[in-house]
Order: C-alpha cells, then structure tokens, then sequence
C-alpha cells in the first residue's frame, strides 16, 4: 500500500503520541481512511475469531440469523450479539481508537471527551462481522450507503459516520482484505488507483463512511472474518444497511443488545450506546 498510516510510529503504549495525533486525523480528512497497527492483542483477536466461527457453525438456517451480501452466498454478514466477548470494552472502547474519535467527531473544535456526557457526539450504530468464506468473489466496488444529501455537498462535508475494522486473521494477497479507493469519501474516483492494505492480526483500519472500498475474494481455504463497527454522530441511522425493529432476509439488524448487556458496559462507555435501545 502507497500511503500507510503505520501507527509503530504514532503508538506509544495504549496511546497515540500527541504530535502524531494531529498528522493523522489531518491524513483521514484527506483519504478518508487510516491503518493502525496493533491496537489489539492478538489474544482478544484470536478469541474473537473463535467465537465468531462457533456463531457461524451454531447457526443452523444462515439465511435466518445472518445477511448473506452476496448472490454466491459466501460472504455472511453476523450481528454480533452484546454478550461473552463481544462485551469486551477493549473491542468499541479501544482508547487509541477514542484518541482520534474524540477529535474526528469534535464539534466547533471542542473533542468529543471534554464535552458532559448528554452532548457527547458518538454512538455505536451497528456492530458486526462480516466472514468472506473460502471461493468468495471480489464484491462490486461501493460505498456503504449514499452521502447525506446525494447531492454535491456531500464531498464537501466533513465525516459523519465511519467505520473501524477489525481483521481476525492476517491478511494476504490470498485470502484478500478490503481493497480501498483513497479520497473517494471527498473527490471522484479514480477506479485504477487503489490500494490493498493487507493488515496483521492486532492492526486495524478506520473508514469514512463515504469511501469507496469492496471486500476482495477469499482464495484460501479458511474464512477472513473482520469485525465492523460503526461509530457515527447520534443523529445518523444506517437506513441503507439494516432496520432496527424489522429483519428480513436481506436486512439485519444493526446490533443485538438488550438491558442487561447495557449495564454491563463500563458507565464511562455507555453513551456510545445511548439510542441501542
Ligand atoms: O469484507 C470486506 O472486506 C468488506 C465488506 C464490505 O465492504 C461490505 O459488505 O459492505
Ligand atoms: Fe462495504
């Protein structure tokens, strides 16, 4: 990839070195995508990766529980339930990853963190896995949904929703990884120019909403999960990927929480969770 953002560089610890912070959330306005590496323990990875597999062969009808996103029916899109694992705070309340949220959704300049709880600007809209199976083909080149307006403006806009992937295994030219446009959240896309970021285990990735990006095909014989989360501010749903009350076959789900799960998040964290349900 021409242009990695390579957080060895940026991490210091569990935290970005502040004079980096600044050069990489100038670097995301600009490519609408940042790669960090490692930000997760590969033990985290590992057990996320296991479950997932256990969620997928557990599940008997996989048309009910899961949106197949593709016709070939070999890339399963899961709703992660809010229980086990998936409840790890480490995984949506990574604080490297806040680092930069609390600048990329500032408001008037002023940080996400350092506003009262009720106006802070972050919520987790949906919280899923998307597992390219073996012989997946190369998804159509997209964005995830149409900019706010679809008009014109929305090049101009600054991001409103992104999302942080979060890959399970390594990723290689075999079994492929997300392959990305850059700039295209902002300008027009120029579909021979783009970049195949072939992330480790631990690494992860932040995308604008707007990029355009597709899944490559899986050519190995073992599936590539990569978690998905979508951090946005409080005013926007993803009406183009999911429903919140009613699934259908196509249609997920955005996330599977309820009361109890919600308690259990640490309370400094709960507001990312605020319109969940
Ligand atoms: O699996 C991937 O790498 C990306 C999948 C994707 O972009 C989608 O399903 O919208
Ligand atoms: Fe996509």
């Amino acid at each position: 990839m021409k242009n990695p953002f390579v957080s060895e560089t940026l991490n210091e610890g569990n935290s970005l070195k502040a004079e980096k912070l600044k050069d990489a959330i100038q670097l995301f306005r600009k490519e609408g995508f940042l790669w960090l590496n490692n930000v997760f323990s590969e033990n985290l990875v590992d057990e996320l990766n296991k479950e997932i597999k256990k969620l997928i062969s557990n599940t008997t009808n996989l048309e009910k529980d899961s949106w197949p996103t593709q016709k070939d029916n070999l890339r399963v899109q899961l709703t992660l339930p809010m229980e086990g694992i998936f409840l790890d705070s480490d995984i949506f309340g990574s604080s490297i990853i806040f680092q930069l949220l609390n600048q990329i959704f500032a408001i008037n300049g002023i940080p996400n963190n350092e506003v009262k709880e009720a106006y802070k600007k972050i919520v987790v809209d949906s919280y899923t896995g998307i597992i390219s199976l073996p012989n997946c083909e190369d998804q159509h080149i997209h964005s995830d949904g149409s900019g706010l307006f679809g008009s014109p403006i929305d090049k101009l806009l600054p991001t409103h929703a992104l999302i942080l992937g979060i890959p399970l295994v390594d990723l290689n030219e075999i079994n492929g990884t997300t392959e990305i446009w850059l700039g295209s959240h902002m300008k027009e896309i120029n579909s021979e120019n783009s970049h195949k970021p072939y992330l480790k285990k631990g690494d992860c990735y932040l995308m604008d909403y707007r990029l355009f990006h597709r899944g490559m095909a899986n050519n190995s014989k073992q599936k590539r999960a990569i978690v998905f989360i979508r951090y946005a501010f409080p005013w926007w749903r993803d009406v183009a990927n999911f429903r919140r009350k009613v699934s259908t076959k196509n249609i997920s789900r955005p996330m599977k929480i309820n009361n109890k799960a919600y308690l259990r998040i640490p309370k400094e964290l709960r507001y990312l969770f605020r319109y969940a349900i």
